[in-house]
C-alpha cells in the first residue's frame, strides 16, 4: 500500500533472473503459517544488480542461499519487498516466512474460506505467501507439501498430480504435489478442508484417462453435478472445436464461499466462488444454471489459453481473458441459442462496457499504464478484448481463425507472450494483414460510426458512406456487416464491409427501390452507430432481416426513441405502430426465448449511457412510463401469453427456460397494472423453481406490491440456510422501490446473516441498492450516495477489491446532470480524505477528481 506510483508497458524488462523450480512446504496453522519456499535460481546476465523478491504482509524468519543462513545486514526488506546481492550463477535460495490467513479479509494470498484455506494469487497474490519474482513471465515447476491437522483438514491439494502422503505425530498429516508444467506463480494454488467430493472421469480423444473431482461443502453433493456435467461439455466441445486436449491425469475444481472475483483456473486445481458451482432444482435460477457451465467452460478453457501459454506482463491480460471470454461465448452460443447469447452479450457490453470506455478508468484492452492491476481485470479487458478477438474470427472466417490458433500454440506452448505475438500467429497463419486492426489494442473510448445513404432511382444504385471516428484516434480496422432489405420479391443482400479509412463508400446495384439498411449484422464490431431511421425502416428490419441480431437490434432503437421522446415529455400517447411492432413479435414464429429478449426494454445503464448528463429519475419516470403504456395497451394479449407459458412441470431445456423468460416478461409489464397484482402472489404460492420465484419477488419489489413484506418473510423462513439463496433475498431487499429503503438498508446491514466480510453477502446488498435500485441510489437527498460511501469507508480496510468494484457508478459521474455531478464529486471528495486508502480506491478516486 506504500507504493503509488505507476507502471508502464514501456518500460518492460525481462528479469536478470529466472527460477527454474520451486518447493514449497506449508504447516499450516490460522494465525502462523510457515511457509518454507526453496528455489533454484539462475542469473541470466553477469550484472550487479541486487535480486528483488515481492513480498507483502510477510513476516520473514530466515533467507538461505545455498544453505547458509543470511544474516540481516545481508538483505534489505521493505513493505513490500525484499533484496539481496549474490554473486552466484546458479544457486538455491530459501525463504521462510510466517503469514496470518485468518486476518487476511482482502482474500488474496492464503486465507480462511469458513473452514477451508483457499488461495487466489492472480493477479499479484502470490507475494503475500512468499517473496518471489512475482510476474508472469517468471515459469518454474512447482512442488508443493502441505501439512495440517488430519481431522480437521483431510483435504490437502495443490497443483499437478498427488505423489506423496502420510501421517505425522500429533494428529497431522502431509500431502505432496507435483505440477510438472512450468508456470508463472499466479497460477499456483493450495486448498486445505473437509469436503464432499464428486467424482467423475473423462477419456480424452487420444485415449488419455482423466479424473475429474469437484469439492464441495458438506452436503452439497447433490448440488454439484450439473458443474460436473458442463465441465464435461467443455472438455469435449474444446476438443472437437479447436483439437485442445487437457494435459494432466487430474482435474479439481473446489467451491467456496469467501472469493472475490467468479473463478480461478490455477493449473489442475480451479477456485470458484461456490454461486459458480452450485445448483439444483430448487434453489438455482435459469440464469445460475447458465453461468454455472459458463463459468465452468471459461476456466476450463484457461487451461489453454491463459496456462499453456500465458503472459509476458500484467499489460497483456487482454491475451488471455479477451481471448478465453471469446471462447466461452462461442461454446454458450454452441450449447443453446447463438443469437440469444450473442444479444446477452451485447447488452452487458452496451450498458456496462460502453460506460466505463467512456468514464475516467477508461483503457485500452491492452492497457499502458496501471497503479493497482486488480483495478484491470475490467469489463474492456474482458468483453471489448472478446469483441476484439470476435473481429478477427470474422476478419478471417472460422477456418483461417482456426488455423492460427493451431500457429499460436505450435510457436508459443509453454510460454508468456504478448498480444502483438497472437496477432503474429493469426496474421501469419491467415495471410490476412492485421496492421492496422491492432489499433484496435492501443485505442480507448467506443468508436462512433457516421451513416449517409443515397440511393439512384435512375441506375437503381445504392450508396452507402460509413465515417468512423474515435477522438483523434487514426482509423481503425472495422468489420461492418451490412444486409440490405429490398422489395418482398427481392433477395435481401448480406456483405461484410471493411472500413479501414476514415471515411468509405461503397455502391450496390441491382434495387428496384432504396433498400432498408440492417447495420451491423451479428453486432460485427464494439461501436457505437447513431443512425436514425424511421419507424417504418426499423419495423421491416424487425420482421425481414435474416440477421436475428439485427431484428432484435431495430426494435430496441424503436423502444429507445420512445423513451427518450417520453424523457422530454411524459404526456406523449405512444403510436398505434409501436403496439403493432409488439403485436407481431408476440405472434411471430420464433423461439420463446428471442421473444423474450424482443420485449425486454433497454436497460437503465444502456439509455443512460446514450443520453448526455442525464436526470436519473427523469430517465427512471421515462421507462416506468413506456412500461406502462405497453402494459395497459396489450394487457389482454400479455395475459395471454402469460397464462400459454405456464408449465405444469418443471424443467429446465431450452424450450422449458424460454418459456419461463417469456412469463417472467410478460408477468412484470403486468404488474405495472393494479388491476394484475393478484398473478404475483399466485406465481409465488404455486412456483416449483427459483426462477418464478424470484420473478415475482422482483416485480412486487419493484411496484411496492402490498404483499412483497409476507412473500419476503415467508421465503427468508425457507431459505434462511442457504447462503446463495439468501444472497437473492438481501438482493430484491436493496432492491425495494420504496421509501422505507434506507431504513431497511441499515436493518440489512444488521441482519445476523449480512457480512462485509464475505464478497457475495457485500456484493448483494450493497451491490444490488447500487445497480438495482436507481431511483433511490440516485434520491436527490443524496442519501444513496452517501449510504455507499459509507459502506466503501468500512470495505476499503476489509477488501478493497470489493470496494473498488462497487466505487463504479460514483467515478463515471460525468454521466449525470450537474446537480448529481456536484453532490458525488463532493462525496468522492469525502472518501479521498480518509487516513489510510487502499491502492484499488485511491486509483480511481484519483482518476475520477482530476
Ligand atoms: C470472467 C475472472 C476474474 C475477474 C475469472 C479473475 C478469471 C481472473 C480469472 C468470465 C467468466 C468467469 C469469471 C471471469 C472473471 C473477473 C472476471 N483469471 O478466470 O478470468
Ligand atoms: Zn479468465
Amino acid at each position: 500500500m506504500s507504493d503509488f506510483a505507476p507502471r508502464y508497458l514501456a518500460d518492460y524488462s525481462e528479469s536478470n533472473f529466472s527460477i527454474s523450480t520451486v518447493e514449497l512446504d506449508f504447516k499450516l496453522d490460522e494465525t502462523k503459517t510457515r511457509v518454507t519456499n526453496r528455489m533454484k535460481m539462475t542469473r541470466k546476465v553477469a550484472t550487479k544488480d541486487p535480486l528483488v523478491l515481492d513480498g507483502e504482509h510477510l513476516t520473514l524468519l530466515s533467507v538461505l542461499i545455498d544453505d547458509e543462513i543470511l544474516s540481516s545486514d545481508d538483505y534489505q526488506l521493505s513493505d513490500n519487498s525484499l533484496s539481496l546481492l549474490v554473486d552466484k550463477a546458479e544457486f538455491t535460495l530459501e525463504i521462510i516466512t510466517e503469514i496470518n490467513p485468518l486476518d487476511n479479509t482482502a482474500l488474496e494470498g492464503l486465507f480462511k474460506s469458513g473452514d477451508a484455506y483457499c488461495t487466489q494469487c492472480e493477479a499479484e497474490g502470490f507475494r503475500r505467501i512468499s517473496y518471489y519474482l512475482d510476474r508472469p513471465d517468471i515459469m518454474a515447476t512447482f512442488s508443493t507439501k502441505v501439512i495440517a491437522d488430519k481431522e480437521k483438514f483431510p483435504f490437502l491439494l495443490s497443483n499437478g498430480n498427488k505423489v506423496a502422503e502420510g501421517d505425522l505425530p500429533s494428529g497431522q498429516h502431509f500431502v505432496q504435489w507435483h505440477d510438472p508444467f512450468p508456470k508463472p506463480c499466479y497460477l499456483f494454488a493450495l486448498v486445505a478442508g473437509d469436503f464432499d467430493i464428486l467424482k467423475d472421469n473423462f477419456t480424452t480423444s487420444s485415449g488419455r484417462d482423466v479424473a475429474l473431482e469437484i469439492f464441495v461443502d458438506k452436503g452439497n453433493f447433490n448440488k454439484a453435478h450439473h458443474a460436473m456435467a458442463s465441465l464435461k461439455h467443455s472438455m469435449k466441445w474444446d476438443e472437437e472445436t479447436f483439437g485442445l486436449e487437457y494435459d494432466l491425469d487430474i482435474y479439481m475444481i473446489v467451491a467456496v464461499d469467501f472469493f472475490n472475483m467468479g473463478a480461478m483456473e490455477n493449473k489442475g486445481l480451479n477456485v470458484f466462488n461456490s454461486k459458480f458451482v452450485l445448483a439444483d432444482e430448487t434453489s438455482a435460477t435459469d440464469v445460475d444454471y447458465f453461468n454455472v457451465e459458463a463459468v465452468i467452460a471459461h476456466e476450463y478453457f484457461h487451461n489453454w489459453t491463459g496456462n499453456r501459454v500465458t503472459c509476458r506482463d500484467w499489460f497483456q491480460l487482454s491475451l488471455k481473458e479477451g481471448l478465453t471470454v471469446f471462447r466461452d461465448q462461442q461454446f454458450s452460443a454452441d450449447m443453446h441459442s447463438a443469437a440469444v447469447n450473442r444479444i446477452q452479450n451485447v447488452r452487458v457490453l452496451r450498458s456496462l462496457q460502453f460506460a466505463e470506455d467512456a468514464g475516467p478508468m477508461a483503457h485500452p484492452i491492452r492497457p499502458e499504464k496501471v497503479i493497482e492491476m486488480n483495478n484491470f481485470y475490467t469489463l474492456t479487458v474482458y468483453e471489448k478484448g472478446a469483441e476484439v478477438i470476435r473481429m478477427i474470427h470474422t476478419l478471417l472466417g472460422a477456418d483461417k481463425f482456426r488455423a492460427g490458433i493451431d500457429l499460436y500454440f505450435k510457436r508459443f506452448d509453454g510460454m508468456a507472450v504478448t498480444c502483438d505475438d497472437f496477432i503474429s500467429a493469426m496474421s501469419d497463419a491467415s495471410g490476412v494483414d492485421l496492421t492496422q486492426f491492432k489499433h484496435w489494442y492501443t485505442q480507448s473510448g467506443t468508436p462512433i460510426i457516421n451513416v449517409n445513404e443515397s440511393f439512384d432511382i435512375k441506375t437503381s444504385e445504392y450508396t452507402l458512406t460509413l465515417a468512423q471516428s474515435n477522438g483523434d484516434n487514426p482509423a481503425l480496422h472495422i468489420p461492418i456487416g451490412i444486409e440490405l432489405i429490398t422489395a418482398k420479391d427481392e433477395q435481401n443482400q448480406s456483405t461484410l464491409l471493411q472500413l479501414t479509412e476514415k471515411e468509405q463508400s461503397w455502391t450496390f446495384k441491382g434495387f428496384s427501390q432504396k433498400p432498408v439498411l440492417a447495420l451491423l449484422t451479428g453486432f460485427s464490431a464494439p461501436v457505437k452507430a447513431p443512425f436514425s431511421q424511421p419507424d417504418q425502416d426499423l419495423q421491416i428490419i424487425m420482421t425481414r432481416a435474416t440477421d436475428e441480431f439485427c431484428r432484435w437490434d431495430a426494435g430496441q432503437k424503436l423502444l429507445t426513441t420512445y423513451i427518450m421522446q417520453l424523457l422530454h415529455n411524459p404526456a406523449l400517447v405512444l403510436p398505434e405502430s409501436l403496439y403493432s411492432a409488439f403485436v407481431e413479435i408476440l405472434n411471430a414464429d420464433i423461439s420463446e426465448a428471442f421473444k423474450a429478449e424482443q420485449l425486454t426494454l433497454p436497460s437503465f445503464s444502456e439509455l443512460a449511457d446514450s443520453i448526455d448528463e442525464v436526470d436519473p429519475i427523469a430517465l427512471l419516470n421515462a421507462i416506468e412510463n413506456i412500461q406502462h403504456q405497453i402494459a395497459s395497451k396489450l394487457a389482454p394479449m400479455l395475459l395471454k401469453q402469460y397464462q400459454q407459458n405456464i408449465q405444469a412441470d418443471y424443467a429446465n431445456d431450452g424450450k422449458a427456460i424460454g418459456k419461463r423468460a417469456l412469463k417472467n416478461i410478460c408477468l412484470s409489464y403486468l404488474t405495472r397494472l393494479n388491476d394484475h397484482q393478484n398473478l404475483v402472489t399466485q406465481q409465488y404460492q404455486s412456483s416449483n423453481n427459483m426462477t418464478d420465484t424470484l420473478a415475482t419477488l422482483s416485480c412486487a419489489a419493484k411496484s411496492s406490491h402490498e404483499k412483497l413484506n409476507e412473500m419476503m418473510v415467508d421465503f427468508e423462513g425457507k431459505w434462511q440456510d442457504i447462503t446463495l439463496v439468501m444472497d437473492k433475498w438481501f438482493a430484491i431487499q436493496a432492491s425495494v422501490n420504496d421509501e422505507s429503503i434506507f431504513d431497511n438498508l441499515s436493518k440489512l446491514i444488521a441482519h445476523p446473516l449480512f457480512s462485509l466480510k464475505n464478497p457475495n453477502r457485500a456484493r448483494s446488498l450493497i451491490g444490488a441498492f447500487v445497480n438495482s435500485n436507481p431511483r433511490y441510489f440516485h434520491c436527490a437527498s443524496g442519501r444513496g450516495y452517501q449510504f455507499l460511501i459509507d459502506q466503501l469507508i468500512k470495505l476499503n480496510d476489509i477488501n478493497p477489491q470489493v470496494a473498488s468494484r462497487l466505487i463504479t457508478p460514483l467515478i463515471q459521474f460525468k454521466s449525470f446532470d450537474q446537480d448529481r455531478q456536484i453532490m458525488i464529486k463532493a462525496k468522492l471528495e469525502q472518501l479521498a480524505k480518509q487516513e489510510v486508502l487502499s491502492k484499488d480506491l485511491k486509483e480511481k478516486l484519483d482518476a475520477a477528481l482530476a
